[in-house]
């Protein structure tokens, strides 16, 4: 089987301060966090920015350039910048920081969906911020706005014209579809990096056959020419991961996705998530992708 890559989430923009103190909101956080996970493994770093204040998720190139250039001067992690920022932000806001950096990585959300966090809003009772309760309360009646027009421009500008390759974000049956149309267009080549999500309210459920399914309609529509990864929120993130690492696929770990270690134990760090994924891969046979083994599997611009 080929090398399997790690991607680490570092902090997202769905999980709040009030939820855990391990997560990382300042851009020393945020850059220590990273070099830490890249350290342990992770070939590949999926980042969000946040406002270092509040801890709100943000999209200022002011913020990403706080952590970006102190993250590549200690690792030579992918670096793959989020373009969903947070489903309350534009697409211009989310996609400020990415035109300007040109990363060879970004993310790239396959379909409009509805995103939900009021489940974790419900276990929260001692609030550190004002924004944090209306924010995962609002995501009630929040749609996650990621049109054919939206993908197209993210193709387009970060794709065409600056050279990025993407972690196709599929929630779903009917984005793989989604991917299937553009690159019928011709707007983006193989090969494809698919990041299956699982436990999204909005989006599949974490059950393994929703997993395999996932896989039989891949290999149909791209044959040979993809690749794909696993994240699954919550207390699924290591059981999916664990399942994709059997099959062949890649896995993400990270904050972004779920704040603990194991039941009952938080993660303090994401390196530790980063570690337990290599030691459980490393136990089924697979040995971690550097970061430039990366660039060569994924065709990056480096
Ligand atoms: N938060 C994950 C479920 C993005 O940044 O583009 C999906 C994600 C979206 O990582
Ligand atoms: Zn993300």
């Amino acid at each position: 089987m080929s090398k399997i890559l790690i991607t680490c989430a570092i902090t997202g923009s769905i999980h709040t301060p009030s939820m855990s103190p391990h997560l990382p909101v300042t851009a020393d956080e945020i850059a220590t966090q990273s070099i830490e996970a890249a350290e342990a493994g992770a070939a590949i770093l999926h980042l969000h920015a946040r406002d270092p204040e509040t801890g709100r998720p943000s999209a200022s190139p002011e913020h990403f350039m706080a952590f970006l250039p102190r993250i590549q001067a200690a690792t030579d992690a992918v670096l793959n910048l989020s373009t969903g920022g947070s489903a309350v932000m534009t697409l211009d806001q989310r996609l400020a920081a990415p035109r300007k950096v040109a990363p060879e990585m970004c993310s790239l959300n396959m379909g409009t969906m509805n995103f939900a966090l009021y489940p974790a809003a419900a276990r929260i009772t001692d609030w550190k911020h004002d924004w944090e309760k209306p924010f995962l309360e609002n995501s009630d009646d929040l749609v996650f706005k990621n049109t054919p027009r939206d993908i197209a421009t993210i193709l387009e500008d970060l794709g065409q014209a600056r050279g990025a390759r993407f972690e196709f974000e599929c929630y779903d049956l009917s984005h793989l579809t989604m991917l299937r149309h553009f690159a019928d267009r011709g707007l983006v080549q193989p090969p494809f990096f698919i990041q299956f999500v699982f436990g999204v309210l909005g989006g599949m459920a974490a059950e393994p056959e929703n997993l395999t399914h996932m896989v039989r309609l891949a290999d149909k529509l791209f044959g040979e020419d993809y690749m794909f990864s696993v994240l699954a929120a919550g207390r699924h993130q290591f059981p999916m991961a664990t399942m994709a690492a059997a099959m062949g696929g890649h896995v993400r770990v990270g904050l972004e996705d779920n704040l603990m270690l194991s039941k009952g134990v938080m993660a303090r760090r994401n390196a530790e998530q980063v570690e337990k994924i290599r030691r459980i891969v490393e136990d089924l046979g697979r040995s971690p992708a550097t970061p430039d083994d990366a660039r060569e599997m994924l065709g990056l611009k480096g």
